[in-house]
C-alpha cells in the first residue's frame, strides 16, 4: 500500500481529523499552504450560512518539521467554529443535562439521505448520530489530505484543476482549455463560459425561492500527468477503477465518467479513440490530437490530461421537505429540515481536484516508489525520457 489516509469528526463535532501516510520526506509543506486550498472549497454560489461560520484553516500536527515533509504519516486538524453552539449537544461525555439528550433530534429521515438506513444499520434512534458524520462537512478533511497530496504532484510537475459543468438544467457548453485557476475561482459557480455562470445562478435563485435544491455536473483535470500510471494487468489496478472509487465516495456523486464517457456509448468506434500521429516536435515518437479517452487507455495514463466528470444528485436537505416517516411513531410526516446549501457543486467540483491528486499521488508513488521527493523527482525524470523514446 503504498499512500493511505482517514478523516473522522462530525459535522457539529470538535473538529475533523485526518492523516495520511507514504508522502514522501522533503517536501516543502505549511499551513499557509493547505489553508488557500482549503478556502477554496468554501466558495460557490448557493451555500448556506454554516460557510459563514467556518474558517477551515488547518492545524498540521504530525509529520512536518522545520516546513518540510518528514516522510512519517501526516495529521491535520480543522476545529469546527460552530462547535460553541453545538458544545452541549454533541459532547463527548454528557449529557450533564438530561433535557439535552432529547434536543436537536433527528427521527424523521430526509429521503436520499443516509438518515434512514444508518439508523436502522447502527441501531441509533437519534438520526443526528448518523447525519452527523454522513454530512458532507467531511469533505474538509479529505480536502485537507488532498492538498497534501497536491503539494506532493506539484513537485513532479502535475497541476490540478477543476470547474462547474452543469447546475440544473443551466449546462455550460465551453471546453475547458487553459485558464488560470484565480480566474475559475473568481465565477461564483465555477463556470468558464460568463452566460452559462449567469443561467446557473439563476437556476440556484429559482431552487432557492421554490424550496428545492440543485444538483449537476463537476469536471477535474490533472494536466503534466507522466504516462504509465496505473496498469492494465490487474482489475484493482486500472487507474480508472481508482478514480471511480474515489468520486463515487463524495457524498451526493451518482455517476462519474472518464473522458467523453457516456457519450462514447453512441458515438462510431471510427470517432470514437485517438488515433496516433508522428512526433510533433516535443519529443516523443508519437502523439494526439485529440483526448476523447480522457488520458486513460487500458487503466493506464496516456500522457495527456485527466479529465473526469461527476454527476452530483441534489442535495437531500429541503426546505420544502419530501414525505417521509416518524420512526418513533410510524406516523407519516414531512421530512426533518436542517440548516444546509441549496446548491454545492461548485464546492463539489473543488473537492473533486483533492480527489484525484489523493488518486494520482496513490498511483506515482506506485510507479516511483521512494522515501524522499528527490528520489521521485529523479525517478520521474529518468522515465520521462525512457518513455519519450518508444
Ligand atoms: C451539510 C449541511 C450544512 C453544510 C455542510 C454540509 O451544514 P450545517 O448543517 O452546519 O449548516 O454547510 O457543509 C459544511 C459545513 C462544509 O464545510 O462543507 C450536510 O448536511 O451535509
Amino acid at each position: 500500500m503504498s499512500l493511505r489516509y482517514l478523516t473522522a469528526g462530525e459535522s457539529h463535532g470538535q473538529a475533523l481529523m485526518g492523516i495520511i501516510e507514504g508522502i514522501p520526506a522533503g517536501i516543502d509543506l505549511d499551513t499557509a499552504y493547505l489553508h488557500a486550498q482549503a478556502k477554496r472549497r468554501k466558495l460557490g454560489y448557493g451555500r448556506g450560512n454554516r460557510q459563514n461560520i467556518e474558517t477551515d484553516e488547518i492545524r498540521i500536527l504530525a509529520g512536518v518539521r522545520f516546513g518540510k515533509t518528514l516522510g512519517s504519516p501526516i495529521g491535520l486538524v480543522i476545529d469546527n467554529r460552530d462547535w460553541r453552539s453545538w458544545s452541549e449537544i454533541m459532547s463527548v461525555e454528557g449529557p450533564h443535562d438530561e433535557s439535552v439528550r432529547s434536543r436537536r433530534v433527528v427521527s424523521v429521515p430526509r429521503p436520499g439521505h443516509a438518515d434512514r438506513i444508518g439508523g436502522i444499520k447502527y441501531a441509533h434512534d437519534d438520526m443526528r448520530n448518523v447525519l452527523e458524520r454522513a454530512s458532507a462537512r467531511e469533505t474538509a478533511a479529505r480536502v485537507a489530505l488532498g492538498s497534501v497530496a497536491r503539494r506532493f504532484l506539484e513537485c513532479i510537475g502535475i497541476e490540478i484543476q477543476s470547474r462547474v459543468v452543469q447546475i440544473g438544467d443551466a449546462l455550460d457548453e465551453s471546453s475547458f482549455t487553459e485558464v488560470e485557476t484565480a480566474t475559475i475561482d473568481a465565477s461564483p459557480v465555477r463556470a468558464l463560459d460568463a452566460a452559462a455562470a449567469q443561467r446557473m445562478i439563476e437556476a440556484i435563485e429559482a431552487a432557492k425561492r421554490a424550496g428545492d435544491t440543485l444538483g449537476g455536473v463537476i469536471e477535474a483535470v490533472a494536466r503534466n500527468v507522466p504516462v504509465g500510471l496505473g496498469s492494465y494487468v490487474q482489475w484493482d489496478r486500472r487507474l480508472e477503477a481508482e478514480i471511480g472509487k474515489a468520486f463515487l465516495s463524495l457524498n451526493a456523486i451518482k455517476g462519474v465518467e472518464v473522458g467523453l464517457g457516456f457519450s462514447l456509448a453512441a458515438t462510431p468506434g471510427t470517432r470514437a479513440h485517438d488515433a496516433f500521429y508522428p512526433a510533433n516536435g516535443d519529443g516523443s515518437r508519437t502523439s494526439y490530437r485529440t483526448n476523447r479517452s480522457g488520458g486513460i487507455d487500458g487503466g493506464m495514463t496516456t500522457g495527456q490530461p485527466i479529465v473526469v466528470r461527476a454527476a452530483m444528485k441534489p442535495l437531500a436537505t429541503l426546505m420544502k421537505p419530501l414525505d417521509s416517516v416518524d420512526v418513533r411513531t410510524g406516523e407519516a410526516t414531512q421530512a426533518h429540515i436542517e440548516r444546509s446549501d441549496v446548491c454545492a457543486v461548485p464546492a463539489a467540483a473543488v473537492i473533486g481536484e483533492s480527489l484525484l491528486a489523493l488518486v494520482l499521488a496513490g498511483a506515482v508513488l506506485e510507479k516511483f516508489g521512494g522515501d524522499t521527493i528527490d528520489e521521485i523527482q529523479g525517478r520521474v525524470r529518468a522515465w520521462d525520457a525512457t518513455a519519450r523514446g518508444r
